[in-house]
């Protein structure tokens, strides 16, 4: 029998937990092996040789499926999705499929790089002593701000990122919001936005992969 697929992840992290939230959407059986992640130069296990061999970039996820390694968390999502599924959550179709992939880039190009700065100045570095930075601060809250307002364009009572059924897109984005209130993101003034991640929230797959501690949250 094929040994499972591996996972190396930690729980603590938003990126890995878009693979893990997949992971329970389907009811797949992965290995999941945590690594002990760090930021740059603090000496984590992710900055060790052995890790290095398997993601020069030092970072999670990473999945290794038989010869195939496989790092970034949504090229990890659209592997599983196509050789574990069919699931609704990545449906036929190239446009559908494209869309999805939009709000995945998006994501990666947009949100989580103003979503982890919000994250770096309200809480990395008050944890390591230093004041946030206010003009950093008033930026990236304004780009936030810009993003859900491209989020709440699609978004309405009850329905999801590219429609009435729940894709990979949703998972991919919800992620980014994981610290939201350690992070201070002002989704309470995005109400299309809040709700639609409270139904994300409310989902078994959101339950399952919540981390142990959380360490983030004040
Ligand atoms: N774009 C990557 C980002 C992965 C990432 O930044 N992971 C963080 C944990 S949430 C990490 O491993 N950081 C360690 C480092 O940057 O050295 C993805 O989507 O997988």
């Amino acid at each position: 029998m094929q040994d499972k697929p591996i996972l190396f992840m930690s729980p603590g992290s938003h990126h890995s937990r878009r693979v893990t939230l997949l992971v329970h959407e389907l009811e797949l059986e992965l290995d999941e092996r945590v690594v002990g992640v760090r930021p740059p130069g603090m000496g984590g296990e992710n900055e060790q040789p052995e890790f290095l061999k398997i993601n020069p970039a030092g970072k999670v996820p990473v999945l290794q499926d038989g010869e195939l390694v496989l790092s970034e968390s949504n090229a990890i999502m659209t592997y599983l999705a196509e050789t574990y599924g069919p699931t609704p959550l990545w449906p036929h179709g190239a446009a559908e499929r494209a869309r999805i992939a939009q709000w995945q880039f998006f994501q990666a190009a947009h949100i989580s790089p103003t979503a982890d700065g919000l994250l770096y100045e309200n809480v990395v570095k008050p944890m390591m002593g230093q004041a946030a930075d206010r003009g950093a601060v008033e930026r990236l809250t304004a780009s936030f701000h810009r993003w859900c307002r491209v989020l709440e364009t699609g978004l309405d009572a009850d329905n999801y990122l590219t429609g009435a059924q729940l894709t990979c897109a949703d998972l991919s984005v919800a992620c980014a919001f994981m610290y939201d209130r350690a992070a201070q993101l002002p989704l309470a003034e995005h109400p299309p936005v809040q709700a639609w991640y409270k139904r994300i929230q409310s989902r078994p797959s959101w339950v399952a992969t919540e981390p142990p501690t959380q360490p983030l949250e004040g």
